[in-house]
């Protein structure tokens, strides 16, 4: 080919909750530039420096293109047929020796980005019929979820600040100006919450560090780490002492309001303060301003979930938002409704099973089992205690638990102590390492997308499709022809399964699961009709499809004519705006009782917990995370455009502390937990609280084996080896990765 054409492919960015939509530019099979899509419905031409680097990801001479073998301690590249004979030589004697539970999974942060994964992982998942299933929500916001679970019915009914309406923003522990949101979908914050103060409304942040997002808020005020609950009863105290506890249109629909009325007794500003660090008065102003406020919202991420007390402050961030009137309505939380696979329009509306406590538990430490998975905090335990049951396999998919999940020392010894191990991901990382075979993904280029996830946490309701930029490397898989080779074998069937009888089966059991819905228009319908109306479909658009047309905006397979498709999708490549989130209680709610409930017997019980908390002394510091824009987790590491510059892997210090011990800007300081120590760069700024020290997550690279030369080169410290695994967030099992206790001295 001498002259390639330039063409131009709207695309949806698949690092981040922000889902950008993307214009690429191409030459050939190269990337000539990457820009915002102007006329993305949702994003409108908003995009991070990350969505960039996607070229130099797709181009990144570390990423693997083909699957690996490790023999011994040497790596081979393999074909495909070798890499899936090798796991149906090695792992399906390992469950028939020791069980089904000898096999344990964990999924990563990019299942919930990618459409491939979140359609497909599930199959060879519960075909493992093994109760050792581990994820990244167990970092992250299980919390939130299992709050969400007990208060609405589902663990996706998450109520989402209407960011663009409101009047007041309540923002704790959460950075979304470097972030780009989080449980919000919403590209450009800066961009809304400038135009929140520009209309006259106010935001205020609550977190231990001046972060972007406070230097620009109203007002922020300094928090001391895991102690939000408390100053959320505050709060709640406050607004029943003061007679401000309204929850309007909304009342007939709470259950348990003298419940939380009772509770709150305990938790006066004034008895708070001092734990909490925010002067009492303070207290009392922040919930008369949001009573007072025409339209407010509440709204906590990673700081109210990966803490000791997540699950109450994920709570009363709900109960703060009903007891104001402002669940669900315009400029306060909304529920989202999603075009395709949103749980909470399915069923019977109004009413459902709700959530129950976890009715088994972990082997080794009889954590809970919550939403069909164990806390990754345990995996250690479960892979290095001998006794029937014990894991002895493990198959990571899109995850990095060796620089993500607490004690990291200990889970690299229980990796190391694995029969067999199995990664889906396109790095020989610091877990992947660890793997005996390495399956690698093409690249987000090469792959079409639809955000079934985030479609379910978004602002604003909308539906966007994007075929792949560049077709795929004949050399490679797609992901759902791995995971179904994974299933496949994994069935009894054979590194040689046929994959078409097995994506029919799949097929099916969604088309089934489509009529099933008494709600759906198409209900009564034979799922081979939606079979032939979705022909000759087949992969995840076959999925998507039925998805979107049995949906709340879909054609009902004929039942509304101008209903979604995929067809109508993939005509309109800027996408599909869907209009502003409604209200949507009651229907929404899947509870037993067909009401909120404010109060759940669980959490409840939890309460008592937080209220001893208060009793203790304190640590002389503590240690939280932070997020860097040019970062996302651990994997992004390797792409020159995002690690050049200063490092960002310091931990972060007050100057009255550093005065006290010692360090200067850019000394070495070593810190300390109960479970480790590492090193790191010291950055005195005033931007944080003093006796709290700060280092990102994701970081630690440079180990022998691992074939990423760039992060090598920034390798920065891993700071999941001071997170302690021995205790978790009891109702949610989450770890608790902020406010561990350290002691931080110069490095030797
Ligand atoms: N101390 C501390 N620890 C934390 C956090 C914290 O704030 N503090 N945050 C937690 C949070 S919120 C999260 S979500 C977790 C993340 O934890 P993980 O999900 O375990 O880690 P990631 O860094 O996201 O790693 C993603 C992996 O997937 C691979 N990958 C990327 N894209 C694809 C793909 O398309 N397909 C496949 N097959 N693989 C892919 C990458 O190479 C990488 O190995 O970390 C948690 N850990
Ligand atoms: N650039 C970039 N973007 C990302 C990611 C990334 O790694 N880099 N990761 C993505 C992922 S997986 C997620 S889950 C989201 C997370 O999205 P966010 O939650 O917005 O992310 P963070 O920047 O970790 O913000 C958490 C904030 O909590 C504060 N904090 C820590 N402990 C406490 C506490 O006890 N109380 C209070 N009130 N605050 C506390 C921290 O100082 C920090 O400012 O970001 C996503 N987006
Ligand atoms: S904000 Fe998130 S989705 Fe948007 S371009 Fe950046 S990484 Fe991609
Ligand atoms: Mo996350």
């Amino acid at each position: 080919m001498t002259n390639p054409t330039t063409r131009t492919h709207y695309a949806i960015c698949p690092l981040c909750e922000a889902t950008c939509g993307l214009a690429i530019t191409t030459r050939g099979r190269e990337v000539t530039d990457i820009r915002g899509d102007a006329e993305d419905v949702f994003s409108h031409g908003y995009i991070c420096p990350k969505a960039y680097a996607l070229k130099e990801l797709d181009a990144d001479p570390d990423r693997l293109r083909t699957p690996m073998i490790r023999r011994g301690d040497e790596w081979q590249a393999a074909t495909w047929d070798d890499a899936f004979a090798e796991i149906d030589r090695r792992l399906p004697p390992l469950r028939e020796q020791y069980g089904r539970d000898a096999v344990a999974v964990y999924l990563g942060n990019p299942n919930v980005h990618d459409l491939a994964l979140q359609l497909y992982n599930s199959v060879p998942v519960r075909m493992l019929r093994t109760r050792n299933i581990y994820s990244a929500s167990t970092l992250d916001q299980m919390p939130k979820q299992v709050a969400a679970g007990y208060m609405f019915g589902t663990m996706l009914s998450i109520p989402i600040p209407d960011v663009d309406n409101t009047d007041y923003l309540l923002i704790l522990g959460a950075n979304p100006l470097v972030s780009n949101g989080s449980l919000m979908t919403a590209p450009d914050m800066r961009g809304r919450l400038r135009a929140l103060k520009a209309r006259g409304g106010t935001f205020v942040v609550v977190d231990p560090r001046r972060t972007r997002t406070a230097a620009e808020a109203s007002e922020h005020h300094f928090i001391r780490p895991g102690t939000d609950a408390l100053f959320l009863f505050a709060l709640v105290h406050t607004l029943f002492a003061e007679n401000l506890a309204q929850p309007g249109r909304l009342a007939e629909h709470l259950n348990g309001m003298a419940t939380i009325a009772e509770l709150a007794q305990d938790f006066a500003p004034e008895t708070v303060a001092a734990t909490c660090g925010i002067p009492a008065a303070t207290i009392r102003r922040l919930a008369r301003e949001l009573a007072g406020a025409p339209r407010a919202a509440v709204y906590g991420r990673i700081g109210t979930c990966t803490q000791e007390f997540g699950t109450l402050a994920s709570w009363l961030v709900d109960v703060l938002n009903a007891l104001t009137g402002n669940l669900d309505r315009e400029g306060g939380v909304m529920f989202p409704l999603a075009p395709a696979g949103q749980r909470n329009a399915s069923g019977t509306p109004g009413r459902g099973k709700g959530m129950r406590p976890s009715q088994s538990a972990s082997r080794v430490r009889g954590l809970p089992h919550v939403f069909g998975e164990l806390p990754t905090a345990t995996l250690a335990d479960e892979i290095l205690t001998p006794g029937a049951g014990q894991v002895r396999a493990l198959l990571t998919i899109a995850g990095n638990p060796l620089l993500s999940a607490p004690n990291a020392a200990r889970l690299a010894e229980a990796f190391g102590q694995l029969d067999f191990m199995v990664s889906l991901d396109g790095y020989l990382n610091e877990t992947t390492r660890y793997a005996h075979v390495i399956l690698p993904p093409p690249t987000p280029l090469e792959r079409s997308h639809y955000d079934l996830a985030f479609t379910q946490l978004a602002v604003r309701n909308a539906a966007r499709y994007a075929p792949a930029v560049f077709p795929r490397d004949p050399a490679q898989l797609d992901e759902w022809t791995i995971l179904l080779r994974l299933a496949g074998i994994i069935a009894g069937q054979g590194s040689h399964a046929d994959l078409d009888a097995l994506d029919d089966m799949v097929a099916m059991q969604t088309a089934e699961q489509a009529v099933q819905s008494p709600a759906a228009p198409l209900a009564g319908n034979d799922p081979q009709e939606v079979l032939a109306a979705v022909a000759p479909r087949r992969g995840p658009e076959r999925l998507l499809d039925i998805l979107l047309r049995a949906g709340p905006y879909g054609d009902g397979f004929g039942a509304r004519p101008n209903g979604l498709t995929l067809a109508t999708l993939e005509a309109t490549p800027h996408g599909i705006d869907l209009g502003p989130l409604q209200p949507r209680i009651p229907a929404v709610l899947r509870t037993p009782s067909g009401q909120v409930e404010l109060a759940p017997a669980p959490i409840v019980a939890d309460v008592p917990r937080l209220r001893a908390s208060m009793q203790r002394t304190r640590r002389e510091f503590v240690l939280i995370g932070r997020r860097d824009l040019r970062s996302n987790n651990s994997w992004m590491h390797n792409l020159p455009a995002l690690v050049k510059g200063p490092d960002p892997c310091t931990l972060l210090l007050h100057p009255t502390d550093a005065d006290r011990l010692g360090l200067a800007d850019g000394a070495r300081a070593r810190i300390t937990s109960a479970v480790g120590s590492v090193e790191a760069p010291v950055q005195v700024t005033d931007t944080i609280m003093p006796g709290v020290v700060s280092l990102p997550h994701g970081w630690g690279h440079g180990q022998a084996d691992t074939r990423m030369a760039v992060a090598a080169a920034h390798a920065g410290a891993n700071v999941n080896r001071l997170v302690s695994d021995a205790e978790v967030e009891p109702l949610s099992g989450n770890a608790i990765q902020n406010a561990v206790p350290v002691t931080v001295a110069a490095a030797e």
